[in-house]
This record gives C-alpha cells, sequence and structure tokens, in this order.
C-alpha cells in the first residue's frame, strides 16, 4: 500500500482504535457459538492475502490497550483491483447454517480528493467449502459469492475532523453446509475498507431445563422444521408424561411438553428436586411444596415420607400421612342400667376424649361374676354364655345404649362397655372401658316345648316334655291344665308334676282334649306352653287284653280315687293353713277359683307383728353378726333411733364390703328395741335388685345394730338436690324404672309401703336407687315429713293418697300415689312437693281436683303417668307392673319423651291436666279423637286401618306421621294421648286379669 493509502486510511485506524471495545468484554448471546473471532486473536492471524500488496493485516490495540488484529486495503487511485483477504481453514462443527459477522469502516469515495474513478464502495464475501486445510492453496474460481457487502455508512473527511466513527456491521448466513470445514475470502474490487473484526458463529438452542426435566444443547437443522428434543427428568424426580420440546433454527426452545414431578420427600426449588427440611414431609410424586408435620407427629430428618407419630399416638391403616396422630378413646361416661327381669338396658355417654377420632364405636363386654359382695369370696368372672343377646349386637355399636336379652335369673353381670376407634387395636394398654355390674331379677321360666304323647289308653295318657329353654330359676313343678276340646275350658283340670311328664288318668275313651303346661319357679309361673291335643283309645282300641282289663280298670279307679282323694286332702289342708296364721314366707296359701285349683308361687310377706315373739321373727329374716366383723368409719347421719353410720363387714370366708350400719342409742326400753328391730325383720324377707338389702343384725352385744348395704351416693332428695340438672331424662327414668320395679316386688309380696318418697330412697355409685326405710307405724313416726291427722295417725301428707289421709286405708294403690310424687321429686330434681303450702292446704287442694303441675323439662308422658298415679279413685290408679311396664317402652323408644309439657302447653287449646283427671274410657277412636279436640283426623286414622284403641295405644310419633297429622303440635297431642290411653288399657286390662 502506497504512501496516499495509508494517509486516507490511517486516521480511520486510529479513531478505531479508540473505540473498539475491549474484547474481554464483549458477551455474546448463550444460543451463539463461535467458529471464528478475529478480536480473540491475539497474535497474526495469519490470512492469506493476495496479491501481497492488497489487503494489509495491522496490528493494533484498542482503549484498554488489548492487541487486535485488523486488515485494510485502500487502492482507490489505481484501475482494475481484485485483492483478496482468505481466511484460515474453519472446521464447521456440527452447524449446518453459520453466520458471518462482519464490522467494518468504508471511505467515501467523494470525500477523497483526486480519485480518478476507480473508487468503489463495496466488497464481496465468499467462501469455499472443503473438508481439510489446503494450507495456503488458494484459486479464485472455487470460491463462490455470498453477497456484495456495502457500508450504511461511509465516513468523510469531515467526519474525520469531528472524530466520527461510522463502524458498519453486517451479517450473513451461509448455509447449508455439508463439508468439514470452509474458507471465508474478502474480495476488494477497488474500495477504501478497514475490516475490523469478523466473526463467525452458529446458533444453538442452549442446554436448560424446563418442567424439571433437562435438554442438552441442540443444533438447529438448516430447514425450517423444528428438531423435537427429549428431556431426561433432574436428579429425585420422575416422568409424570414424557417431556419434549422443539429447536428452532434461530436457536430457541419452542413448546414445552410433559413434565417431571419431584419424588416423595422432595419438592421443587430453583428447577430441581430439594429433600423436604426436618419438621416436613411430602408423601407424594408432584412439584407441591412440602408439609408441616400434622399434630402429634414429626420427621426428624430431612426427606421424610411421612411424620412418624408422638408417644402414645398412633396412625391406623388407611389414615392418610396429612391426618394428625390419635389414640384410642378413653372410657365411655355416666353407665347407667335399667333391669328388666332378665334382660337390662344399658346406657352410657360419649367418652370425654374422642383420641382425636371420629370412627368411634362401642364394644359391650358381658361377664357372669360369682362371689365377692356379701357373698364373699374373690369375684370370679367368666365370659357370658354365647346365647345372651345383645340388641342391636354387642360390638360395633354406633349409638350409646344397648340391650342385653336372655341372661340368667337372679345372677350377677359385669358389663365393660368400651369406646373404641381405629387406632384402638395399636395400643391395647392405652384402653379403657367402663363397667357396671348388674343383677338380674327373679324371672319367671320360658314356655316349656315339644310336648309328647307317650302312651295313651283309653282312660288314660302318659306324656312328657322338655323342660323350658330358660327355666330363669330352679324349677318346682309344672302345672298341667287340660280339658275337653268340646267343653272349651268352661271346665278344665289342673294336676301338678315335679319332673318333666305325667300320667293323666280318668279320661274318657275316644275324646279329644286340649292341654297346657306351664313351669314354675321361686319366681312364679312361666308363660304358658302352646295347646298341645291329643286324642285318649276308642273303647275298640283298649291295648289291654281282655283278661287284665278288669285288674286294670279297678287300678286305675282305685288311682283316680286315690288322686282325688289327694287334692282334696290338699286342698283341705290349704283352707286350713290360709285361715292360720302363716309363720313362713315359703308357706304357700292355697285359693279356689272357679271352683278350681290355683297355685301361686310367689312368696309373700309376713307381717312381723303375727309374730308373738318379735325377737322370733328377726332370727327368722335376718342374720345375726358378730359385732367384732364390724368396723365403723364415720357417722353419715341420724335416724329416729340411733345415728346411721358407715363401715365395713367382714364375715369368715367372704370378701370385705362396705356397709350402712344403723345403732340403736342406748337407754332404750324395750319396746323401742322392737320397732328398731321390726325393719330387719321386714327387710330381710325381701331379695330384689332394687330394695335395700339386708346384711344382718347385731343383737347379742351392744349396741344394737342393722347393717345393710352401703349406697354411696345416700338418699335420693338430697342427692338430686346436690345434682340439679345433671342427669339426662333417660338417666331419670331409669332411676324411677328402680324404684318401681322394687315397688311391684313389694306389692308382688303383699307389702305396703306407707311412706314411699325420694328420702326413703337410696342411691348406690352406679346410681340404682333402692326402696329403704321399711317398719310400718314405725316408719310414720320417724318420719319427720308425717303429720298427724284429724284421725288422729302420722301421714307425711304431701305424698300421701288421700284415702289414706281420711281413713288409713293403705294399699299398694296409696303407695302408687306416693310413687307419683316420687317421680315428680325426680323430675323436679328434689323440689318440696306443693311447695310451701300448708298440709291443711295441700288435703284441701287436692279433694278440689288440683294435681301438681309437670316439673320444668318434664316429658308429656311422665307427666301423664303421675296424673294417672293420682287418680282420686284408686282402682283407677296403674299397678306397678303397669309403670315398670310403660317406662321400659319409654326407655327402650327415647323419642317419646321428646315432648315436654311445656311445649304442648304452649299450644291454645291444650287441655289442661285437671280436665284429664277422670280419663274416661272411650270406646271408639272417634271418640278418643273427639275428646283430644282432633277429630278432623278421624278419616285419616280410620283409612289407615287405626280403628281399635288397642292399635292407637301402641302408636309412635312416626306412626301418627304416617297416618298424614302433619302439625307438629297435634301430632304431639296424639302422642301423649295415645300414651295415656296405652296405660288405661293396661290397667283395664289388669283389672279384667285379676277379677
Ligand atoms: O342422705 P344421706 O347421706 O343418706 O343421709 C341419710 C342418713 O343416712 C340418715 O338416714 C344415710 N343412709 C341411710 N342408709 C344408708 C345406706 N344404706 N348407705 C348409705 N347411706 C345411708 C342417708
Amino acid at each position: 500500500m502506497d504512501c496516499t493509502a495509508r494517509s486516507l486510511l490511517l486516521p480511520i485506524l486510529s479513531l478505531l482504535l479508540r473505540c473498539v471495545p475491549p474484547a474481554v468484554s464483549i458477551i455474546y448471546p448463550p444460543n451463539e457459538v463461535n467458529l471464528l473471532d478475529s478480536k480473540a486473536s491475539q497474535g497474526e492471524l495469519g490470512w492469506i492475502s493476495y496479491p501481497a500488496h492488497g489487503w494489509e493485516e495491522i496490528s493494533g490495540v484498542d482503549e484498554h490497550y488489548t492487541p487486535i488484529r485488523t486488515f485494510q486495503v485502500c487502492n482507490v487511485m489505481e484501475y482494475s483491483q481484485n485483492n483478496w483477504l482468505r481466511t484460515n481453514w474453519i472446521p464447521r462443527q456440527s452447524a449446518q447454517k453459520i453466520y458471518v459477522e462482519l464490522k467494518f469502516t468504508l471511505r467515501d469515495c467523494n470525500s477523497i480528493p483526486l480519485v480518478l474513478g476507480t473508487c468503489k464502495e463495496t466488497f464481496n464475501l465468499l467462501y469455499q467449502e472443503a473438508d481439510d486445510d489446503q494450507g495456503s492453496h488458494f484459486r479464485e474460481h472455487q470460491f463462490s459469492k455470498i453477497d456484495t457487502i456495502a457500508a450504511d455508512e461511509s465516513f468523510t473527511q469531515m467526519d474525520l475532523g469531528d472524530r466520527i466513527l461510522k463502524l458498519n456491521t453486517e451479517v450473513r448466513e451461509v448455509g447449508p453446509l455439508t463439508k468439514k470445514g470452509f474458507y471465508l475470502a474478502f474480495q476488494d474490487v477497488g474500495a477504501c475498507v478497514a475490516l475490523v473484526s469478523v466473526r463467525v458463529f452458529f446458533k444453538k438452542c442452549p442446554n436448560t431445563v424446563r418442567n424439571l426435566a433437562v435438554f442438552p444443547d441442540t443444533v438447529p437443522m438448516d430447514s425450517q422444521s423444528l428438531v423435537e428434543v427429549k428431556g431426561s427428568c433432574v436428579n429425585h424426580s420422575k416422568e409424570e408424561e414424557p417431556p419434549r420440546m422443539y429447536c428452532s433454527t434461530e436457536g430457541e426452545w419452542l413448546v414445552p411438553i410433559g413434565k417431571c414431578l419431584c419424588n416423595p420427600g422432595y419438592e421443587e426449588r430453583s428447577s430441581t428436586c430439594q429433600m423436604c427440611r426436618a419438621g416436613f414431609y411430602k408423601s407424594t410424586l408432584g412439584n407441591m411444596e412440602c408439609s408441616k408435620c400434622p399434630p402429634h407427629s414429626f420427621s426428624h430428618h430431612e426427606g421424610a415420607l411421612h411424620c412418624g407419630c408422638e408417644k402414645n399416638y398412633f396412625r391406623a391403616e388407611g389414615d392418610p400421612a396429612s391426618m394428625a396422630c390419635t389414640r384410642p378413646p378413653s372410657a365411655p361416661r355416666n353407665v347407667i342400667s335399667s333391669i328388666n327381669e332378665t334382660s337390662v338396658i344399658l346406657d352410657w355417654s360419649w367418652p370425654e376424649d374422642s383420641g382425636g377420632r371420629r370412627d368411634m364405636t362401642f364394644t359391650v363386654l358381658c361377664k357372669r361374676c360369682r362371689g365377692g359382695g356379701s357373698s364373699g369370696g374373690p369375684l370370679r368372672c367368666e365370659p357370658c354364655r354365647s346365647n345372651v343377646r345383645f340388641f342391636p349386637r354387642a360390638a360395633g355399636l354406633h349409638n350409646t345404649t344397648v340391650t342385653v336379652g336372655d341372661l340368667l335369673a337372679h345372677t350377677n353381670y359385669t358389663f365393660e362397655i368400651e369406646a373404641q376407634n381405629g387406632v384402638s387395636a395399636m395400643a391395647p394398654k392405652m384402653r379403657q372401658h367402663a363397667a357396671v355390674t348388674i343383677t338380674t331379677n327373679q324371672a319367671a321360666p320360658s314356655p316349656v316345648s315339644m310336648i309328647r304323647k307317650d302312651k295313651t289308653y283309653r282312660n288314660s295318657v302318659s306324656l312328657s316334655w322338655h323342660e323350658p329353654e330358660r327355666p330363669n330359676g330352679i324349677i318346682l313343678d309344672y302345672e298341667i291344665k287340660y280339658y275337653e276340646k268340646e267343653e272349651q275350658e268352661t271346665s278344665y283340670t289342673i294336676l301338678r308334676a315335679r319332673g318333666c311328664n305325667v300320667t293323666l288318668s280318668g279320661l274318657k275313651p275316644g275324646t279329644a282334649y286340649l292341654l297346657q303346661i306351664r313351669a314354675r319357679t321361686a319366681a312364679g309361673y312361666g308363660a304358658s306352653s302352646a295347646t298341645f291335643q291329643f286324642e285318649t283309645s276308642p273303647d275298640s282300641a283298649f291295648s289291654i287284653s281282655g283278661e287284665n282289663s278288669q285288674v286294670v280298670l279297678i287300678a286305675v279307679s282305685s288311682a283316680v280315687a286315690i288322686i282325688l282323694l289327694t287334692v282334696l286332702l290338699y286342698v283341705l289342708i290349704g283352707r286350713f293353713c290360709c285361715r292360720s296364721k302363716s309363720k313362713h314366707p315359703d308357706e304357700k296359701r292355697l285359693q279356689f277359683g272357679n271352683g278350681h285349683l290355683r297355685l301361686p308361687g310367689i312368696r309373700t310377706y309376713v307381717d312381723p307383728h303375727t309374730y308373738e315373739d318379735p325377737g322370733q321373727a328377726v332370727h327368722e329374716f335376718a342374720k345375726e353378726l358378730d359385732a367384732s366383723c364390724i368396723s365403723i368409719d364415720k357417722v353419715v347421719g341420724a335416724g329416729e333411733f340411733g345415728e346411721v353410720c358407715s363401715g365395713r363387714l367382714r364375715t369368715p370366708g367372704k370378701k370385705e364390703i362396705a356397709v350402712a350400719i344403723k345403732t340403736l342409742k342406748g337407754g332404750y326400753v324395750e319396746r323401742q328395741r322392737r320397732d328398731f328391730l321390726r325393719e330387719a325383720s321386714i327387710m330381710g324377707q325381701f331379695d330384689h335388685p332394687n330394695i335395700i338389702r339386708l346384711e344382718g343384725v347385731v343383737t347379742k352385744s351392744r349396741p344394737v345394730m342393722i347393717v345393710v348395704e352401703f349406697m354411696e351416693n345416700g338418699s335420693l332428695d338430697s342427692f338430686l338436690r346436690q345434682h340439679d340438672g345433671h342427669f339426662t331424662v333417660i338417666q331419670l327414668v331409669g332411676m324411677l324404672r328402680g324404684i318401681a320395679s322394687g315397688m311391684k316386688y313389694l306389692s308382688d309380696m303383699g307389702y305396703v309401703h306407707r311412706d314411699l318418697a325420694a328420702r326413703n330412697i337410696l342411691v348406690n355409685s352406679n346410681l340404682v336407687c333402692k326402696v329403704s326405710d321399711f317398719g310400718l307405724s314405725r316408719v310414720l313416726e320417724d318420719d319427720p315429713e308425717a303429720a298427724y291427722t284429724t284421725t288422729g295417725g302420722k301421714i307425711p301428707i304431701r305424698w300421701t293418697a288421700p284415702e289414706a289421709i281420711a281413713y288409713r286405708k293403705f294399699s299398694s294403690a296409696s303407695d302408687t300415689w306416693s310413687y307419683g310424687i316420687v317421680m315428680w321429686e325426680v323430675m323436679s330434681y328434689g323440689e318440696r312437693p306443693y311447695w310451701e303450702m300448708s298440709n291443711q292446704d295441700v288435703i284441701l287442694s287436692i279433694e278440689e281436683g288440683y294435681r301438681l303441675p309437670a316439673p320444668l323439662g318434664c316429658p308429656v308422658a311422665l307427666h301423664q303417668l303421675m296424673l294417672h298415679c293420682w287418680q282420686k279413685e284408686r282402682s283407677h290408679r296403674p299397678k306397678f307392673v303397669d309403670i315398670v311396664t310403660f317406662l321400659d317402652k319409654l326407655i327402650r323408644n327415647p323419642s317419646s319423651l321428646l315432648p315436654l309439657v311445656e311445649d304442648i302447653q304452649s299450644l291454645p287449646e291444650s287441655p289442661c291436666p285437671s280436665e284429664e283427671m277422670d280419663y274416661p274410657m272411650f270406646i271408639s277412636v272417634g271418640e278418643w279423637l273427639d275428646s283430644i279436640k282432633m277429630s278432623q283426623y278421624k278419616n285419616n286414622f280410620m283409612a289407615a286401618g287405626y280403628n281399635t284403641l288397642d292399635a292407637v295405644a301402641t302408636m309412635s310419633i312416626e306412626d301418627v306421621r304416617r297416618v298424614g297429622v302433619e302439625l307438629i303440635g297435634h301430632q304431639r297431642r296424639i302422642i301423649s294421648s295415645a300414651q295415656t290411653l296405652h296405660l288405661q288399657l293396661l290397667h283395664e286390662h289388669d283389672k279384667g286379669f285379676h277379677v
């Protein structure tokens, strides 16, 4: 290059040197991969220049003193320029398409003085593919032109003066390339150009992570089509759907499809899957965050799949990991039992602690126990027989009640009630149960079955049968009642047999007979068997040979005569015994009814007054205890005769038991001693779970004592006052049921209490109520509530039936009146009957028809029963057996206790209780509906088939709804009246039965 050219370009270069940014600071886009970068080269580039005086390589430094290499040519003063500059061989790598980026400056030809018209303002860019480096071998024709490069801006002399640099950047694509490498060439045909930098690059899609999948560096295709690339999941993750993306020709990733999910124990953080921190867990595959450990669980380590439970907490199979750890529930509470002969209804409250779960059920375990208590010896329990029935079932109960049936009579049972949930099985040591111990009542035997005819003759027949399935006690004998079928029971014969077979003689030949058998235990007769029919052999079928027949006839006649004689004697002796004073409760009273023999099997109460020596009665009915066996703990109250203490009784060979000890204070006179011990003579005759049990007496040493079972909760009136509002209606009804059951027993025994009141009922720890305070006239003397009447007796006015106040007519019916008052006391939690009214006002009000209103919250059914007990006409009052049956019905069907008196009274046309006093007996359902002002439903009742009072009396609230009574107030009125009707019918039925 001559001096002119140099002078034309040097200023440019000096400018350039000042403007080119330092090489180190250049950052190229991440999707561009350089194959050549002239600026990156520190030494000579070694490119070939042809001819030699054409392109010239010049070294310089930029403003950072970084050396750069440039090429320039400026032969504008000469004609026919063809100067080539060829790069070194550039390997193509995997690129199919390359980009050439040129930075250059170009001198404006017009700004060059004295140019002869050869000056150009363009140069050519060319390339040649080659599989290997061809060294300096160079052939122009082997190059293909890529483009003619023109400057967008060329500079002038003025620019130089102003120090304005006009640097051009041009980029050209080349491809597709097929050989391993290529050369680039720059052809100058007479321009004044400085090639400041040459960069050759190709584009790629750079490696990346999308949706937790890694996509590698990918070189696009030369064509327009996209390259599909499969991703691979990052560590600790799994494919949900195969991850894919497309790499575009421009080196851009497009359309991500599919994804990966972090493994359990890992969560997504900055496009990676990282372990959950301690205290957190993740149990499933997914990109959600790790969750905090739920209550009562923990994770001490990183990467937890789930959290372990704290001590004494568990997770049931199937519990989600997100659920708190739980534990078995605590024991059920407030278990109450209502015994009905050989079945018991158990009720309890939900446990205080559910253990944190909702899948709670109850299981009831039945154990039969012997020993312990007053019977002494260790308490031995064994699982109940398999034929004990549970309703609805024994395990998996969702409600807090169960009925247990087919128990043995007079037997101790313990029921263990356990609340269970889904984790109970995992923590056997934490399981708790509530237990209740009961003693079943006496119950009549079940009917005999399988009556068989063993032998048949003309005048006799031999029969045998099976013992009742549930004898409920020792079978004393069987009663066989038979009659001729034709005669329809107008005349019948009764026989008794000790075993399970009998021969009936004195029958008519060829005659059909009907027969029923029933078993008798100490509890009385059981239900009769199904009617059994048999026929005697006809005359012709007489099976005994002719010569023997006469003998047999005589024998049979003699047997019949003997039997008749025996029966006659039995009857006569019976009559005699009845008239003479009964000395022992086991002695049976014989009665004749309808000309036939009737043998009641129930024990009868013996009045100690009937003993000439009252001391004898005490020793007959009460066990004499040795005072050394009794230890007194403390005084619990005061009685008429002395203190009442609590203590312990230890009889040899028996377990120690808690007892209450009534003492006779010193300085008594003989009459007081007799009166004191009379109570023991009476109590000792009773044996019932709802009657206070006498353990024995101490009469041979001082002080004289009566020892009875200890009742932890003391007397019912004060107990209720102390626990005002604490019990459910069912619990209160359970208590009332117990009292009624005890009273039924007393009335069956023929004993009239005369002072039935809540203060004379004792309550034990299981809320079992027992009737106490026996002692006839003594009771009334003793009772602070008793007041003298005009007739001279001392009577607890508020509890006593009008006929007993007026003319001392005490009976089980007057006890029923008192029972009604006890009901009122119980439902009002120990309120004083008739509050502060004077005794005289009470007597007058009752006479005028006033009756105690229902206590607050009292179910209609219970107040109706009270009113029924307070009927003026004593024969209209229910019997205790009816009361027990009715209360059992209420307990079994708790919805019948829902209608409350205050709800019914809020009805505008509600009849006031005194209007219903007389309980008229209706004859038709229509009349009954008229009487309760519900006549509009007559057609509904008829259409639904309720056309008898019996059917109406047992209706439930659902039945009433089904009939079409939609108004709730009407439903309640009908149901409460139906319940009263039920009682009335029971009573009527009872009257019919006893007549
Ligand atoms: O209400 P209380 O605590 O229960 O006060 C009276 C007191 O003695 C006078 O009668 C209590 N009492 C009576 N018999 C018994 C018994 N068998 N068990 C416990 N306490 C009794 C009664």
